[in-house]
């Protein structure tokens, strides 16, 4: 049979049957289409005591239809990206229990246990283990893909599985390109366009994003997720779970740092202007700082574990050699993080954690201080020898003035 997009709840269920073994025969099952992403069909389908997660994907983007066309071999590539990662973190990602080529979808674990950490930070809900539980898959699933690890035919392999030159336009565009120029796809709050206008003028950060570009451009380095913002992210007290690697392929390993870090300073502007008590709101930002110490420091410990016992290359081995690279990696990942912020506030897909701020002079004032600290991220990224050197400095901006 070649493609059909689901059209109807029997058409999911038939699907959900015949590639799982979760359901009996005589079950009744009910569908409901969760997907709240941009640009794919999400269904669950409940039994009376089981439930599994069916993602199609359509030859166009979901929000926008058929005018942007995308190929659906991204499917194909979110698959494979999610079983490449279970063999490195296996706690970490939902279970693919079919991947079918024809219908371009996924048949995989339910993972309603978990709450998206988009919403959960909103809430302000403080989480024990996501920094340590993000810092180590970012380390496994960055070390185990890269050439620290593998040898070069089997990364030239992974190189040529992952192209994705369809998902990685939009983000070559939306990142690097939309936000620093007047484009039609920017959503730009009124009384924040001459900040945009003013950033538009400014011709070092244009400069320090063309070097970050040129990376993502053509650094293949490790295999990334891609689109590691925190609705990708799902979390509950005990665990976490990341989903969504569509936009997977082998790039510089700080997008993914930067991609995730950049979600953890939106959310810190959106905090300066959210509803609810000010100390709060004051003592959860402090919490977010402290738990991006706590990702990067997982992260880098992990890595240089990984170095040390498994990289085979002597040259590559060497203790210095690792210093070094950690200490490039720390700029680009707070580069990358810069330019998430920012696409995040001008350009075409922003988020929860400032969209939410009712009143606009108070969505304004958070949107402006995610720009100034967007920039800083980008044009002083070198500048920290540490992680915490940046977070000194974040805490320094957001409470002494
Ligand atoms: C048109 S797609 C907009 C954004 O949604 C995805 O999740 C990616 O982050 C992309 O940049
Ligand atoms: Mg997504």
């Amino acid at each position: 049979m070649s493609f059909k997009q689901f059209s109807s709840d029997t058409d999911v269920i038939a699907f959900a049957r015949q590639h799982s073994d979760l359901f009996s025969a005589d079950e009744p099952l009910k569908v409901a289409e969760i997907g709240d992403g941009n640009i794919n069909f999400v269904y669950r389908v409940s039994g009376a005591t089981t439930s599994l997660i069916i993602k199609q994907a359509l030859p166009y983007i979901r929000i926008i239809g058929e005018g942007w066309p995308l190929s659906q071999d991204r499917i194909r590539i979110e698959a494979e990206a999610l079983q490449l990662e279970a063999k490195y973190c296996p706690d970490l990602v939902p279970k693919v229990y079919h991947y079918d080529a024809e219908q371009c979808a996924i048949v995989m674990e339910d993972i309603s246990a978990f709450g998206n950490l988009r919403m959960a930070m909103v809430q302000r809900q403080k989480l024990p283990l996501l920094g340590e539980h993000l810092g180590r898959f970012l380390a496994d699933t960055l070390f185990y893909t890269s050439d620290l690890y593998l040898d070069g035919h089997a990364k030239k392999a992974l190189v040529q599985r992952f192209i994705n030159p369809d998902l990685c336009k939009i983000s070559e565009e939306l990142f690097f390109w939309d936000p620093y120029c007047d484009h039609e796809r920017n959503s730009i709050n009124e009384h924040l366009r001459a900040d945009a206008e003013a950033l538009w003028q400014d011709e070092t950060l244009k400069l320090e994003v063309a070097r970050l570009k040129i990376k993502f451009l053509n650094q293949a380095e490790s295999l990334l997720h891609g689109d590691l913002h925190s609705g990708s992210v799902f979390v509950n007290e005990s665990g976490t779970k990341i989903i969504d690697p569509e936009f997977a392929y082998v790039g510089p390993a700080g997008f993914d740092i930067g991609s995730i870090i950049g979600n953890y300073v939106l959310n810190i502007a959106g905090q300066s202007n959210l509803p609810g008590d000010q100390a709060e709101r004051q003592d959860y930002q402090q919490w977010l700082l402290a738990d991006m110490n706590t990702l990067w420091n997982t992260f880098s410990r992990c890595y240089r574990q990984h170095m040390q016992a498994e990289t085979q290359d002597p040259s590559l081995r060497q203790a210095a050699y690792a210093e070094w690279y950690l200490a490039e990696l720390l700029a680009d990942s707070l580069g990358y993080a810069g330019t998430e912020v920012i696409r995040r506030t001008i350009g075409l897909a922003h988020v929860l954690d400032i969209e939410s701020i009712e009143d606009a002079q108070q969505r304004t004032e958070s949107e402006r201080l995610a720009l100034t600290l967007g920039q800083l991220l980008i044009k002083e990224r070198a500048s920290f020898s540490s992680i915490e050197a940046l977070t000194a400095k974040l805490t320094k901006q957001l409470f002494c003035h």
